[in-house]
């Protein structure tokens, strides 16, 4: 399976993360992506491409314009205001306020376009997103050709990036941009998958009123973690979407037994649904020893769960998303790749 993976990652790497009241270092850095890289040497995964420039046009038809506008400008403007520091919000339109007004300071503005504060921008971070955007993009032309799939080594990630919010980690959603683009290349009916620990809660809110994209999520129960206000399984769609979004919030301590039979439900339900092409969201991050989650996968059952999804015998796309626990990413995601491939 061919990778698509950008050096350019490197350009977004905040300071800190707001974390339990601390500054920490980000669980999400580049380190990450490079022990995936090397595991997939390892592994003799070797055909690993830059990608070609970013199109932002699918971007731009699928995502709010202000919203676009507003990353691509938030370092300049936020530094032009004087502030010292990465951009962090810290001030949220939240219960009883107004949640359509957009202000007109940069501060207001951050918070008005972010649902979490962990989450910084740094000078680099726009370049960092649209490289992370493209390697899904090329990915997907490569399907588009005729591959039966490829890898996405997308950094920073982008599941929990909605229309119009970032957060997360996520600024662009790369999956979803991505099966916006298989649609408009012929695919009929399209599925995103995402076993990443988190809700995929960007990639649902893109397509919760839609009918051409099924959106099925495993994750962690909202009640107990991020980005807990949203990933119920009453979540199920809307007007023509009713139907095509299932969510499998599971609780703390989830072992394979059970995360297994959820993954085999959605993707018994894709398949009952018709889809003919697949995206799939891929953390690692329910690994038993992710810092930030609350699962208990090992890493053969990840090699496992690539085998399942492969047996779907869809084009697919996979685009990275989260996983922490640093040295054993690496392992975990190319295991999904092997167990994929092997299928
Ligand atoms: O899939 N998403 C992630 O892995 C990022 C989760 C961010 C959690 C930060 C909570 N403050
Ligand atoms: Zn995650």
């Amino acid at each position: 399976m061919r990778t698509y993976f950008s050096d350019d990652n490197r350009l977004h790497f905040p300071q800190a993360e707001l974390s339990g009241g601390q500054f920490v270092t980000p669980f999400e850095r580049p380190s990450r992506v490079e022990y995936v890289r090397n595991r997939l040497l390892t592994q003799g995964m070797t055909d690993i491409r830059a990608p070609g420039p970013v199109d932002m046009a699918p971007a731009q038809k699928l995502l709010d314009a202000g919203f676009l506008r507003f990353l691509e400008t938030a370092y300049d403007d936020w530094k032009a205001e004087g502030m010292a520091g990465e951009v962090i919000a810290a001030n949220v339109p939240t219960r009883g306020m107004h949640q359509d007004r957009i202000p007109e300071n940069i501060d207001g503005k951050v918070g008005y376009y972010c649902h979490a504060s962990e989450t910084a921008i740094t000078k680099g971070t726009w370049a960092a997103a649209q490289s992370s955007l493209a390697s899904a993009q090329h990915a997907q032309a490569h399907v588009a050709a005729g591959a039966r799939a490829a890898f996405a080594l997308c950094r920073p990630p982008g599941h929990h990036a909605t229309k119009d919010q970032y957060g997360g980690y996520c600024f662009l959603n790369n999956a979803a941009i991505v099966a916006q683009m298989m649609r408009d290349g012929g695919a009929a009916k399209v599925a995103v998958l995402d076993i990443d620990f988190h809700h995929g809660n960007g990639t649902q809110d893109i397509f919760y009123d839609r009918g051409d994209v099924f959106f099925a999520s495993l994750h962690g129960d909202p009640r107990h973690g991020y980005p807990y206000f949203i990933g119920y399984a009453d979540e199920t769609g809307t007007g023509a979407g009713a139907g095509a979004n299932i969510n499998y919030p599971m609780p703390p301590g989830t072992p394979y037994s059970i995360w297994s039979q959820a993954l085999d439900d959605a993707i018994a339900k894709i398949g009952a649904w018709g889809a003919d092409a697949l995206v799939l969201s891929l953390g690692v991050d329910a690994y038993k020893d992710d810092p930030i989650s609350f699962f208990k996968l090992d890493s053969d059952d990840f090699t496992d769960a690539g085998r399942r999804v492969g047996a779907m015998g869809l084009p697919t796309v996979i685009c990275m998303e989260g996983g922490y626990a640093i040295e054993a990413v690496g392992i975990n995601t190319v295991n999904v790749l092997e167990g994929f491939e092997g299928a």
